[in-house]
């Protein structure tokens, strides 16, 4: 589903606020079908984790309910009637009254019900949303509930950020009429100075599409007839990183000549290409600088915020950063969207993280069981990823920041087994979207002669931690290793290839004089040694700190209440390296 949007002839409700909330309890069966118990109110969006101080909601593993009260109004007679949802970590079910109208599995993708048939224009119902944190092998990402010594369930994961869960984006009640836009389709092309928008419009229901596009002054540029087509826009104005510009696409859908719906889409004209070893984007080579990022805040866990996408993208401005991943799941709409307005390019990455049994086992000692096998990472774990695929291309496919997709993080490329695993995604991710190029951030155990993926994608993205998980301490070593394996990569494949992961955990205010791990200094001091690398292999197109910001981890001996590896701590002040950064970044712009 598009994402919903208030026209002359789409009405839209925001349901977010604080909701009625309960944990699912065996003496309360069926929630849904009356008022939840107790006093307890979530805020919606947030996750719901470490909203309260009780550690059996934190920790609780399964379902949790959300309820209210929601009012139809009286002039929505006659439309269609839709709740939607922009994400319910992990899974969901949407109940309307005591009727089931939705269930979704995936934590970080929107879905929506019609729900005409369930309510009357200007009457009240009860929406009641569950909403499970659990994760299993066949999840996107992956997770187990085991069950230890003294009888406790506990909830484990191979990826390090905590697994926060809830309502962490927006609730929608929208009106959309019986005709009405279903989806739209844009690609960008250039030809010298003029511009091409294929575009491509389904309906619900029958009728005609017209379109118009519009400058960012009002002007139409262009229009056409029918469903599909091309529009030319002559001295077009590019979208750029770090100069975006948006046409408005505006839809109309027709029945008898009469507008029957109507509905909005900033379009950016640009072109991204993969060419020998450049990252092109409007056939100039671009250079990543930027982050890893989380969404990731005290309190609201996982929750969308408005002030922090503000003040996080002012942040990446003031330290020249021109991209982030979205580490490691597709991140709210509205990030995408201050994107495509601010010029700030968006490597998009799916849920896959985690899926490599050899992480965890890395840091325990112990021999890893297979991670592509029927219990860990099989047919059905497959079959979720490619739902996954599915959804996020057709979420963000018409984003001009998203210039490239991430279709997983450190999966354990380095088995034989991840390709029979991996083809097909990446040709179900070719097919969807044939227009961006296509990449996957290695694990430190992938080297170029055991990795079993790099052919199968356009751009090489690594994550290496020399200097911290290998040979802390010791810079030196570090450099070596690093330039020695960098260059192998490049002689071996001939593409772009880019750092999507370096750094070092470090505690804000702690200082030495000598290569201490966790000092300020030694943050900075890791990343010259990177850089320096960097500038010494032309095949390298971009680097990615690890990370934006100081975030929430689960409990392990190694995370001093989270990981500490961002440039800003949590409230977003600066380490000593973020003036390093800004100074380097700042010089490079978008072309090395
Ligand atoms: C990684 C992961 C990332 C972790 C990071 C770390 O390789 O991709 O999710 O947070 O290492 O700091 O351990």
């Amino acid at each position: 589903m598009l994402k919903p949007q208030s026209t002359a002839t789409r009405g839209l409700i925001n349901l977010d606020g604080l909701w009625r909330f309960a944990l699912d309890a065996a003496d309360n069966p069926q929630p849904w079908t009356r008022r939840l118990p107790g006093r307890l109110e979530a805020a919606v969006p947030a996750s719901y984790n470490d909203l309260f101080t009780d550690a059996a909601i934190r920790d609780h593993i399964g379902w949790v309910w959300y309820q209210r009260e929601v009012e139809v109004p009286l002039g929505w007679a006659g439309e269609r009637i839709v709740v939607r949802l922009d994400s319910a970590t992990h899974e969901g079910r949407v109940y309307v009254g005591d009727a089931l109208v939705a269930e979704h599995v995936g934590g970080y993708t929107p879905f929506a019900a019609d729900i005409t048939e369930h309510v009357t224009p200007g009457e009240r119902f009860r929406l009641t949303v569950g909403v499970s944190n659990v994760l299993t092998n066949e999840t996107i990402p992956p997770g187990k509930v085991a069950v230890g010594m003294s009888g406790k369930e506990s909830l484990t994961y191979l990826h390090d950020f905590y697994n926060y869960a809830g309502l962490a984006r927006s609730v929608w009640l929208c009106s959309v009429p019986e005709v009405s836009v279903d989806d739209v389709t844009i690609v960008t092309r250039v030809d010298g100075g003029t511009g091409l928008v294929d575009y491509s419009v389904d309906l619900t229901g029958e009728g005609e599409v017209s379109v118009v596009l519009r400058d960012e002054e009002g002007e139409v540029v262009a229009s056409a007839e029918g469903a599909s087509g091309t529009l030319t826009v002559d001295a077009v104005h590019l979208w750029q990183p770090g100069a975006a510009y948006l046409y408005e696409l505006e839809i109309e859908a027709l029945a008898d000549g009469d507008t029957r719906d109507i509905y909005r889409l900033p379009v950016g004209v640009r072109t991204v290409e993969v060419k020998g070893a450049e990252f092109l984007i409007n056939g100039e080579p671009f250079y990543f600088t930027g982050f890893g990022k989380h969404e990731d805040t005290a309190v609201r866990g996982k929750g969308h915020d408005d002030a922090y996408l503000v003040h996080d993208f002012q942040l990446m401005e003031w330290i020249g950063a021109n991209s982030f991943r979205t580490s490691h799941y597709p991140y709210a709409e509205e990030v995408y969207e201050f994107a495509d307005r601010h010029g700030i390019v968006v490597i998009d990455e799916t849920a896959a993280v985690g899926l490599n049994n050899e992480v965890a086992a890395g840091l325990t000692g112990q021999q890893a069981p297979p991670t592509f096998s029927d219990e860990a990472c099989n047919d059905a774990s497959q079959a979720a990823l490619a739902q996954h695929v599915r959804e996020l291309i057709a979420r963000d496919k018409n984003h001009p920041s998203v210039v490239m997709w991430c279709l997983t993080n450190e999966t354990a490329s380095n088995d034989p087994a991840s390709r029979a695993y991996f083809e097909p995604i990446v040709e179900l991710a070719r097919e969807l979207d044939p227009t961006r190029p296509l990449t996957y951030a290695a694990v430190m155990f992938a080297n170029p002669d055991n990795d079993n993926l790099a052919d199968l994608f356009d751009v090489i993205c690594l994550n290496r931690y020399y200097g911290w998980y290998v040979t802390p301490g010791d810079l030196g070593t570090a450099e070596n290793f690093l330039e020695r394996e960098l260059r192998m990569w490049a002689d071996k494949y001939g593409k772009p290839l880019m750092m999507t992961e370096y750094g070092a955990d470090t505690m804000s205010g702690m200082h030495s004089v000598w290569d201490q791990p966790w000092t300020e200094e030694y943050q900075d001091d890791l990343l010259a040694t990177y850089h320096r690398v960097f500038d010494r292999i032309p095949e390298f197109v971009g680097e990615q700190v690890w990370n934006f910001a100081d975030f929430q981890t689960s409990i392990g001996i190694h995370r001093v209440d989270g990981n500490k590896k961002g440039v800003f701590t949590r409230d977003r002040r600066p380490k000593s390296v973020a003036r390093t950064l800004r100074k380097r970044w700042s010089e490079i712009g978008t072309t090395k």
